[in-house]
């Protein structure tokens, strides 16, 4: 067990929806090399920043080649548990390394994540069952992302229900629809906006996710697209999004966003940001 110095800075925060801070992923190539280095400094310096900025979760992802991803991704969690009390949002394709480290950490998390592929439900669902953690659930399976949105709702829905033979309960599982670029998909924003409405009509309780970038993939400007899809999204009832919570820009979009659509009560959380400085 990796044992590390104290948290320094928290702060507690207004929040709307669930941010999922996602700077520290090995795909990021300053990151890869982070690791590879075990260069604790750019680690802790991305955890710090991003719960500053008000993420209430960081991801965690080593994106190494699978030999190494166990031991990278202990190192990775011993780090941010050093820097920060943020809980983790712990990210591999691979259902055995999520297992496995797993017992590391501790303070309850998000699983990130599960699907309808191989047995990753049968190993992620009793592991934290009756624990306070939270997963992600994807809606593919071994055929792969389908492209009917039907599909991607019957898949969703299974999810549910295979969760709830677990006694995991909707409101601890956050589905992420895995939203197509606008250069491959042209209806992914009227897809994602079917599926959430159409599984939400099933299961009033369980959350949305998504990542922020992925329908700007091959575009240019790509921050621009980013930032009308949050708005329509959360305009839709997206709970929560895996994003870059120090890109100020995107930050306080959501609270603009929130309060055109009257969910930030006399605008008191946007006018907040900026009055104590935390947006400028
Ligand atoms: N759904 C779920 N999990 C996910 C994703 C998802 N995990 C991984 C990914 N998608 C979300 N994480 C990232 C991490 C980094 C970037 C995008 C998505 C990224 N990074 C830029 C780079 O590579 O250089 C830098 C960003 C920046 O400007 O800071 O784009 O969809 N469940």
């Amino acid at each position: 067990m990796l044992r590390w110095a104290a948290p320094t800075t928290q702060r507690k925060k207004v929040f709307i929806i669930i941010i999922i801070g996602e700077k520290i992923n090995g795909a990021i190539p300053s990151v890869a090399a982070a690791i590879a280095a075990r260069d604790e400094g750019l680690i802790r310096g991305l955890a710090l920043r991003q719960t500053e900025a008000g993420a209430h979760y960081l991801d965690v992802c080593a994106g190494t080649a699978p030999e190494l991803e166990r031991e990278a991704l202990e190192w990775l969690i011993g780090v941010v548990q050093g820097a920060v009390e943020t809980p983790i949002c712990i990210d591999s394709p691979d259902p055995e390394v999520l297992r496995d480290v797993y017992h590391l950490i501790e303070r309850p998390g998000i699983i990130n994540s599960v699907s309808g592929e191989g047995r990753k439900c049968e190993i992620i669902y009793p592991l934290i069952a009756g624990t306070g953690w939270k997963v992600i659930a994807l809606t593919c399976d071994d055929d792969g992302i389908p492209a009917d949105t039907g599909r991607k709702i019957e898949i969703g829905l299974k999810l549910i229900d295979l969760a709830g033979e677990y006694g995991i309960t909707p409101d601890r599982i956050f589905i992420d629809t895995l939203v197509m670029s606008l250069s491959v998909v042209n209806d992914a924003l009227p897809n994602f906006l079917e599926a959430l409405t159409r599984i939400r009509e099933k299961s009033p309780e369980v959350r949305f996710t998504s990542g922020l970038s992925n329908i700007s993939f091959g575009t240019p400007k790509r921050k621009l697209i980013n930032q009308y899809f949050l708005a329509f999204a959360l305009q839709a009832g997206m709970d929560s999004a895996i994003m870059d919570p120090t890109d100020e820009v995107l930050y306080a979009g959501i609270l603009a966003v929130e309060a055109i659509l009257g969910r930030d009560r006399f605008c008191r959380t946007y006018n907040k940001a900026y009055r104590s400085g935390k947006l400028g």
